[in-house]
């Protein structure tokens, strides 16, 4: 699982525009996009790593929809050695006439906000005619942008700086460059260092994203390349097999039970593209998306696939004689029991929803999904009979586990029901106002010890768990919800849980606003994160997404001058940087683990919301996360360290 997390979320910093004389007819543009650089988080997301590469996939979108458009086939994306990107494309090119005020259209699309931001907006588009969205939000928060647009026999040229113009028009044209037989967009930005925590792009992040798009778009070549100096390399995305292909892909490595069932349809101008391959494990990973877009929350397409699934599989099950008279049907989750499956629609108006508008709304495409898939499985099945049988099986195979399974729950709640904490160890807050109340998870009955006694206990609540919790990847249901640590942890939060079957999730009655991890600052500690996300993620995956998630940071040095201020350190690149910038003396106390602190200690570096340093947990890609949380949680120990001393590296504080 890819664990982002960004630094000092409890602070935060206001972003101005550069001080620069305006013309009067480029103010209203300006407040539109110095509006982004104040909050710049309402347009990308956020202003960590994620944000960043958000950018790149902004623009980078533009040409996909020239794709669609039916006028362009090749993208090139290349993160340059200066650690700009450049994104080009086979497209018409943007359009550069004199556009309303006399200001060339190409410079409409990048300074004017179009239809508000991504993620303020109820109803974000793409394809259908609404090129160019986003290009301004990347324009503002850019140091630098360069444009090139090759069209009508010339190289047109244009260039920004925070967003403002650096180019003077001629006549309201813009200046020509040369000659040229081709037709295309170019694109070179810098990324605001003022505005991005930090600004180098997640090349790896951006290959995923990239491949991806190819796997949508099966007649798109792009072609990757990375000159960052250590890192060259190109790649080449062509996937002329598409979604299907996609699903190959997402199995690798698994033990697959029939080859890819891939059909295509159309209903009530929606565009249904389905592909659906089972594997012998007990995961279900649907991905869908509407006009390209990954829909994260999930949304009306899913529930009509879902529910068609779910019915033709009861009906086969039962003419089959597999299900008796007497038996129940087969629940959702049963059917879908090893599936892996992509579902794209493509909708002429769309409506995203949900907490980060990844969720599609619109309620034709439930039905449209629902007749195509009707159509098409049973043409499938009725020919592919033991493709059929396979797939029943694994429901089967379901079924049975969650009978257990539901005992095993039935006894859970049922005491819960009695105690709230069962084990007694929880130090909850007075305050029940969970808008500002806080929980750490702390590591060791010592370090929860000091960390009871430093704490703020009107808004924070301790509850120490010992050593390591149970890793549930490997685990089953029952052995997870039998667990004491996980126990107590699923009351204390008091949102229950979700998982396969049934949902007991309630976001809203979670009692505390912030949870906290707070661990040893070595490798065992990180170790513990790992465990305590991979709980989280399974079974509270809103509480990520939602961005209740943090870790403590506590640190790792201090140091004791001998004339000067104390002061805590909290990595080794701190303290390289504390011996470049201090001369004289100094003593370095080391701090091997929380228990070594007294609480007055742990309060001033790791509790007090003052001046703590807290980092958010970010979900980049769950597309990925559940294959790499196998990666992490499995038995293999060498990718398992790789792994947290990656992510030990993500937390590093910038300079
Ligand atoms: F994001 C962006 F605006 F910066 C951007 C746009 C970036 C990149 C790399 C490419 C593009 C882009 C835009 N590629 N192709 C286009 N096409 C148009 O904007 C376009 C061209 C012709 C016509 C027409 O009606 O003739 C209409 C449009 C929208």
């Amino acid at each position: 699982m890819i664990f982002v997390v960004s630094r000092n979320v409890d602070g935060g910093t206001e972003n101005g525009m550069g001080k620069k004389q305006y013309d009067a007819d480029s103010i209203t543009v300006l407040e539109g996009l110095e509006a982004v650089r104040r909050r710049p988080g309402m347009y990308i997301g956020s202003v960590s790593t994620k944000g960043l590469n958000h950018l790149i996939y902004e623009i980078v979108d533009n040409s996909v929809d020239e794709h669609l458009a039916g006028y362009c086939d090749e993208i090139w994306v290349t993160l340059e050695a200066d650690g700009s990107c450049t994104v080009r494309d086979s497209g018409r090119g943007i359009p550069v006439e004199m556009h309303k005020k006399g200001i060339s259209a190409e410079r409409v699309v990048f300074t004017t906000l179009h239809a508000g931001g991504k993620f303020d907006n109820d109803a974000y588009k793409t394809s259908g005619g609404l090129h160019g969205v986003g290009s301004s939000v990347v324009n503002a928060l850019s140091a630098h942008m360069d444009v090139r647009i090759s069209k009508n026999g010339q190289i047109h040229h244009d260039a920004y700086e925070r967003g403002i113009p650096v180019i003077e028009l001629k006549d309201g044209l813009l200046p020509v460059l040369g000659k040229t037989k081709e037709t295309g967009t170019q694109i070179n930005f810098l990324p605001d260092g003022e505005i991005f925590e930090r600004t180098r792009f997640k090349a790896d992040w951006l290959k995923s994203r990239l491949h991806e798009t190819a796997y949508l778009n099966p007649k798109l070549t792009i072609y990757y390349e990375n000159r960052r100096p250590g890192e060259e390399e190109s790649v080449t995305y062509h996937e002329l097999e598409g979604i299907a292909a996609y699903v190959k892909e997402l199995n690798n490595g698994k033990n697959t039970i029939h080859e890819p069932i891939y059909f295509k349809g159309e209903s009530e101008r929606i565009e249904v593209e389905v592909a659906i391959q089972f594997v012998d494990t007990f995961e279900e990973n649907i991905l869908g998306f509407c006009n390209n877009i990954f829909t994260q929350e999930g949304g009306t397409h899913l529930v009509g696939f879902k529910t068609r699934f779910t019915q033709l599989i009861n009906t086969y099950a039962r003419e089959l004689g597999i299900l008796k008279e007497k038996d129940a049907n087969f629940t959702g989750a049963d059917t879908r029991n090893g599936m892996t499956a992509v579902v794209a629609v493509k909708h002429p108006d769309p409506v995203f929803e949900g907490q980060t508008k990844t969720k599609l709304g619109s309620a034709d495409a439930t039905k449209a999904v629902f007749m195509v898939c009707g159509d098409h499985l049973q043409h499938y099945f009725d020919r592919n009979l033991e493709t059929l049988k396979g797939v029943i099986a694994c429901a089967e195979k379901s079924a049975k586990i969650r009978k257990a399974e539901e005992k095993a729950k039935t006894n859970l709640l049922t005491k819960s029901r009695f105690s709230f904490d069962s084990n007694g160890k929880l130090a909850n807050c007075e305050s029940r106002d969970a808008e500002k109340c806080e929980i750490f998870i702390v590591e060791g009955d010592s370090a929860g010890g000091s960390a009871k006694t430093a704490r703020n206990r009107m808004f924070q609540a301790i509850l120490p768990i010992r050593g390591k919790i149970l890793n549930v990847e490997k685990a089953s249901m029952d052995k997870v919800l039998a667990n004491a640590e996980i126990k107590t942890m699923i009351n204390s939060f008091g949102c229950g849980f979700s998982e396969g079957y049934g949902n007991d999730f309630d976001i809203s009655k979670l009692r505390y606003n912030k949870i906290i991890l707070m661990t040893d600052a070595d490798v065992d500690g990180s170790h513990i994160d790992t465990l305590l996300l991979t709980f989280l993620y399974r079974f509270m995956p809103e509480l990520i997404y939602n961005g209740h998630v943090f870790i403590a940071m506590p640190p790792l040095y201090k140091v004791i001058p001998s004339r000067g201020q104390e002061q805590y350190l909290y990595d080794d690149k701190e303290l390289d940087r504390y011996r470049k910038t201090h001369t004289g003396e100094f003593r370095l106390q080391r701090y091997k683990g929380l228990g070594e602190m007294d609480p007055e200690q742990l309060w001033e570096t790791t509790l007090d919301p003052e001046r703590r340093v807290l980092k958010r947990v970010e979900i980049e890609d769950a597309r990925l996360a559940s294959e790499v949380t196998e990666m992490l949680m499995g038995s293999e120990v060498p990718p398992r360290r790789r792994f947290i001393h990656d992510h030990a590296d993500e937390a590093e504080i910038d300079a």
